[in-house]
């Protein structure tokens, strides 16, 4: 039986990963470890909290100690680190707890990893999981390939970007066995509401305000949440150790396009007059420093090892605004106590 701890599964993204995995592979247990920051929530893995190959560990990646014990404890075969302080605003107003999540806390896993691993490092590895935003900002042409140059642009990319290099450098220097993928924005069920489909999917349908930033002209490139999921299991079992893979879906979309397609869409689901939901569009005060365009180009990850997206975007732009129209249980849970506070905070002055 392999031993896979998964960093980061109580949040969005992780918890698709898990979810995949404690399914799809009975004869691995995986090891969830997760701080429950405001971002992580075991609700997001209701339905596999009591499959037998399935266990949750509380701890923090910044405490070093922890990490060790954890490592001695479960003797994993692999890591996939999701865990992360992972919102471009939340970092622009508060940096350092980006700081020591994203570099400190990577660091300690790649610590631990090395001590419980030391020489024997068949069949183990180290799997990052990180963003498109570590290479900066496009203009109108281009794409995102695995050897663009570094230009990260937000305190959040910074840190994501040293994670990178630390675990390159732990891999040459060391010889840890690791991957990396990059990968662009992801949307789907479970997305905490402070990032834009959630939050304008939940503004929309109490009829609150759609704060664009800026003229709503930035771009980026969305793919499936579970796509991502997929990805990541590809690469976990057939990339290349000391690869990185670029993961994205070739679907471009403004920020505007997409905010009037949601409205749109909306409208319908709601009984609403066409038009109605766009009336709640507001223009306000753009994101500093923010990247006017993302777009990946992950055709190593397509030729090489066979992964496509799965979904149309309409479709799963769809699936997506189904999901969170019928969870209002999940969405009034995440957005009592401290979120109301947040939203207050962050759009005050906008
Ligand atoms: P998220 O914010 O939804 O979840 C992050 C999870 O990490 C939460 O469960 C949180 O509790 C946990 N966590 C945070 N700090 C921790 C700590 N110190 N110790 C232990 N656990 C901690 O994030 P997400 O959107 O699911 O992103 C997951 C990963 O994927 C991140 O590394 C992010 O950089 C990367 N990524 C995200 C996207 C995207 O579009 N969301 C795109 C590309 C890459
Ligand atoms: O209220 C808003 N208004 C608005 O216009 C919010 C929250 C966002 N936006 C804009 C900013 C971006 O151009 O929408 C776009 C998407 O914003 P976010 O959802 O915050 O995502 P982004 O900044 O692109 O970063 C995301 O993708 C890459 C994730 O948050 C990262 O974790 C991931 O690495």
């Amino acid at each position: 039986m392999k031993t896979i701890i998964i960093t980061g599964g109580a949040g969005f993204i992780g918890s698709h990963l898990i979810r995949l995995f404690v399914n799809k592979y009975p004869d691995y247990k995986i090891i969830n470890l997760d701080k429950l920051t405001y971002a992580g929530n075991l609700a997001n893995l209701k339905d596999v909290e009591k499959m037998p190959n399935y266990e949750f560990v509380k701890a923090d990646i910044v405490d070093a100690d922890h990490m060790f014990e954890i490592f001695d404890k479960y003797q994993p075969d692999g890591v996939i680190h999701l865990a992360a302080e992972s919102h471009v605003d939340r970092s622009i107003a508060n940096p350092n707890e980006f700081i020591f999540t994203n570099i400190v806390g990577t660091t300690n896993l790649l610590n631990a990893a090395r001590k419980t691993w030391g020489d024997k490092l068949d069949d183990k590895l180290f799997y990052h999981v990180s963003t498109d935003e570590v290479y900066g900002s496009l203009g109108e042409t281009g794409f995102f390939v695995e050897t663009t140059a570094y230009d990260p642009r937000s305190p959040y990319s910074a840190s994501k970007a040293s994670s990178d290099h630390l675990v390159r450098a732990y891999g040459h220097t060391f010889g840890l066995p690791s991957v990396i993928s990059n990968c662009s924005n992801n949307y789907g069920s479970y997305q905490f509401p402070e990032k834009l489909l959630p939050l304008f999917i939940n503004n929309i349908r109490n009829k609150k305000a759609l704060p664009v930033y800026g003229k709503g002209e930035n771009i980026r490139d969305w793919l499936w949440v579970e796509d991502h999921a997929r990805a990541i299991d590809v690469i976990y079992h057939q990339g290349k150790v000391g690869d990185t893979y670029n993961i994205g879906g070739h679907n471009e979309w403004t920020n505007i396009d997409l905010i009037k397609l949601m409205c749109k869409i909306m409208d319908s689901k709601l009984n609403r007059k066409e038009g109605e939901s766009e009336q709640l569009i507001t223009y306000v005060k753009d994101r500093a420093g923010h990247d006017m365009r993302y777009a990946i180009d992950s055709s190593k990850l397509q030729d090489e090892l066979g992964w496509t997206p799965s979904l149309q975007f309409e479709e799963g732009l769809e699936k997506t605004i189904d999901w969170y129209l019928e969870s209002d249980e999940w969405m009034n849970e995440v957005t009592s106590g401290d979120y109301q506070k947040y939203y207050d905070e962050m759009y005050k002055n906008r």
